[in-house]
């Protein structure tokens, strides 16, 4: 067995009432790690508890709402962290509280800023669930449907569906592996990819017709401004896979999504299709992720951002 997997599982092993971290912005994967780990951890006769510095977003809850290990009146003994590539990423009461004493981190992050005293990453890894899959299959863990459920999720989530170069050989056997746990994947994949509320529809087709396309539509650009998410009462729920809109149309190499954090503070996702490393271009910014999605944060007024994004993408095409 690898030295990492040996070191991770020998850590499961032996640790007790665990804390497991998920990055903020809550995604399928970070959702699906901690939960699946917090089940095995329970399945070990253990004790852990999932935080998050946000609340999970509603489409998740059919993972977050039905665990049944409620007992979590416990001072925790160790601390996992699960896709999170960098402390910052915890968001910032998470990250002042623990972001020294993670003990292990367990992610698929190229960027992966090995902050944790034991690092199990794989960067080849669809996702985190993957990784966990392939290190409770080393631990001959036996799973369970909730656990299948839990890692189907970060592994759909993570590959957009298997549809992402990301979806691999592993993650398409691994899959193929859960699902003879009896998931309801068919049910899974059209509340997480087909579903839609009116309210979101109606926000999609706002944005979709807004949509800037520069450098002959190689790169897209969706602005979501205070104004507009006001006038939609957006959630930060109502953000996610709002990037992809920008990468509809064929042509288009680089889908940047501009959301307005505060007055002078704007979060920033980036797609790219094709050959572009948007990670790259990301890091120059600041901010990291994987070669086809990514993110930073930059500061400045609305029209100075999207300026500086524009320029820094048509540098890449
Ligand atoms: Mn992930």
């Amino acid at each position: 067995m690898d030295r990492f997997f040996e070191e991770a599982a020998e850590f499961l092993r032996n640790c007790e009432d665990a804390l497991i971290i998920t990055h903020q912005s809550p995604d399928g994967d970070t959702i699906g790690s901690a939960y699946a780990l917090k089940e095995a951890l329970y399945l070990m006769g253990k004790r852990a508890k999932v935080i998050c510095q946000e609340e999970f977003p509603e489409r998740f809850h059919f993972i977050t709402e039905t665990d049944e290990h409620k007992c979590e009146d416990f001072e925790e003994k160790c601390v996992i962290a699960v896709d999170v590539a960098d402390t910052a990423l915890m968001g910032d009461d998470v990250e002042k509280k623990y972001s020294k004493k993670v003990d292990l981190c367990i992610d698929h992050h190229e960027t992966n800023k090995e902050y944790a005293e034991r690092t199990l990453v794989i960067p080849e890894a669809a996702a985190a669930c993957e990784v966990l899959f392939k290190l409770f299959e080393q631990m001959e863990l036996k799973l369970n449907t909730r656990i299948a459920t839990c890692l189907y999720t970060g592994i759909v989530t993570d590959t957009g569906c298997f549809r992402f170069s990301n979806a691999g050989i592993d993650a398409h056997v691994i899959a193929a592996v859960l699902i003879a746990y009896g998931i309801d994947f068919p049910w899974i994949n059209r509340h997480l990819f087909d579903v839609k509320t009116k309210k979101r529809i109606e926000l999609e087709s706002y944005l979709s017709q807004n949509i800037e396309y520069l450098y002959d539509d190689r790169v897209a650009v969706i602005s979501v401004t205070k104004d507009i998410q006001e006038r939609f009462s957006m959630t930060s729920d109502d953000f996610d896979g709002i990037t992809p809109l920008a990468t509809k149309v064929e042509a288009v190499q680089i889908g940047i999504l501009i959301k307005q954090k505060e007055e002078n503070k704007f979060k920033i996702s980036m797609r790219a299709t094709g050959n572009i490393n948007v990670g790259k271009i990301c890091a120059t910014m600041g901010g990291g992720g994987h070669a086809k999605a990514a993110g930073c944060t930059i500061f400045g007024t609305f029209e100075e951002v999207k300026e500086k994004l524009i320029k820094t993408a048509g540098e890449y095409l």
